[in-house]
């Protein structure tokens, strides 16, 4: 059998953990094993479990505060990094992830490079269907598209609402999102609960986010202070975001402050799921909902909203309920549903790790990928 060559990929993402940051770094991590040469080009490095491989390399985009500047121009130095890369690394492709600014500094960088690579642009999901509104960026997106060799969407719903709201030239690809299997799997809890002061024989209800208005944080309250009329539960709020001090503000509000518990950002998530019994993504946008994945890898089912890409995740009374978006009244009778009854309860729980084994599993979503990979070298 012909061996294909290992690959040097220049990936561009935000180094921040959001959802599209933690795809881009397990992605790497996983095209890394494989043996292809990883080069991140970002601000910062915030990947610390990226450090010690190999076959993965940091290129820090460095901004200089030059006084005639009123602000720095990240896009024009990430850009200038980028050629830099393409020419001393050798670059076989580059994988954006994020249209703004990141596909138009590597149309930039290419051409500052002179370079014909192939760029592959992965679209998460703000990007489109917030910024993708402001006519403005509008044509920003598009551009960053059009100039891509390859787009792909995390959803096919992401997908579609490209298609009919940016109108690029090419058409789009849809691969899902993954999780690393080796972290999100159902753990021990420890004392983790009594740790949180949450009794043995309480249930927890859990939302994870960035706590951005888009994740709808006062529905969840709300959906929650209704399941706890009737259930003895608590709610674990995780995360840190713009939302956060106006939710804690609200929880004071509802006389809640001994029942919802806010714990910041964690890191020992897979715990945090094994002490809790439902999940709760209640967003009015959501291009797929990392977070599902990594509560079904962990036993976790969801009620969520059926907006965007999460029912191509959350398959309704299988894994978990879908609600219309802002039905708090439904979103509480599901949980509870699932809180009542522990046959359901046990049933959506396998179904759920079917769910991540079966349809996102990450060999078989990193090998799209680097099918990709390979067909956007061969396109120069
Ligand atoms: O735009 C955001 O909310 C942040 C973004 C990110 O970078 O974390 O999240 C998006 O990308 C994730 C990874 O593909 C998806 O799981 C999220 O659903 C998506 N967020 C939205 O669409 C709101």
């Amino acid at each position: 059998m012909l061996k294909l060559k290992k690959l040097k990929v220049g990936v561009i993402c935000y180094p921040s953990l959001g959802g599209s940051g933690v795809v881009a770094t397990e992605l790497g991590k996983m095209m890394a094993d494989r043996g292809h040469e990883m080069h991140y080009i970002t601000s910062g490095m915030p990947f610390r479990f990226l450090e010690a491989h190999p076959n993965i390399h940091f290129h820090e985009v460095k901004i200089d505060g030059y006084a005639v500047f009123k602000y720095p121009p990240y896009d024009i130095a990430l850009a200038n990094r980028i050629a830099q890369v393409i020419e001393t690394e050798k670059l076989d492709l580059l994988h954006v992830h994020y249209a703004v600014p990141h596909a138009v500094s590597a149309a930039l960088g290419k051409d500052m490079a002179n370079s014909t690579i192939g760029v592959i642009t992965t679209l998460h999901g703000t990007d489109v269907t917030i910024l993708g509104h402001d006519p403005a960026l509008r044509n920003t997106v598009r551009y960053g598209i059009n100039k891509s060799t390859i787009t792909t969407t995390v959803s096919e719903s992401l997908r579609q609402e490209t298609l009919e709201l940016i109108g690029p030239e090419k058409d789009l690809l849809t691969i899902y999102n993954f999780i690393d299997e080796d972290k999100y799997h159902p753990v021990e809890p420890g004392r983790l609960k009594s740790e949180l002061g949450i009794g043995r024989d309480e249930k927890v209800i859990i939302h994870i986010s960035n706590f951005r208005a888009v994740k709808r944080i006062p529905d969840i309250i709300e959906s929650y202070r209704r399941v706890a009329q009737q259930s003895n539960a608590k709610l674990l709020l995780v995360g840190e975001g713009p939302e956060k001090a106006a939710m804690e503000e609200l929880v004071r509000e509802l006389g809640l402050q001994d029942d919802v518990i806010f714990t910041g950002k964690r890191d020992d998530l897979p715990e945090l799921l094994a002490i809790s019994d439902v999940m709760f993504l209640l967003s009015e946008k959501e291009a797929f909902g990392l977070v599902l994945l990594e509560a079904f890898a962990c036993g976790v089912p969801s009620v969520a909203t059926a907006i965007g890409g999460i029912p191509e995740v959350v398959e309704d009374g299988v894994n978990g309920f879908l609600v219309e978006l802002g039905d708090v009244a439904m979103a509480a009778d599901r949980a509870l549903q699932l809180l009542m009854d522990d046959q359901l309860h046990a049933s959506f729980q396998r179904n759920g790790l079917a769910t991540v084994a079966n349809k996102f599993h990450s060999t078989t979503i990193v090998t799209q990928y680097e099918k990709l990979y390979y067909e956007a070298a061969g396109s120069q």
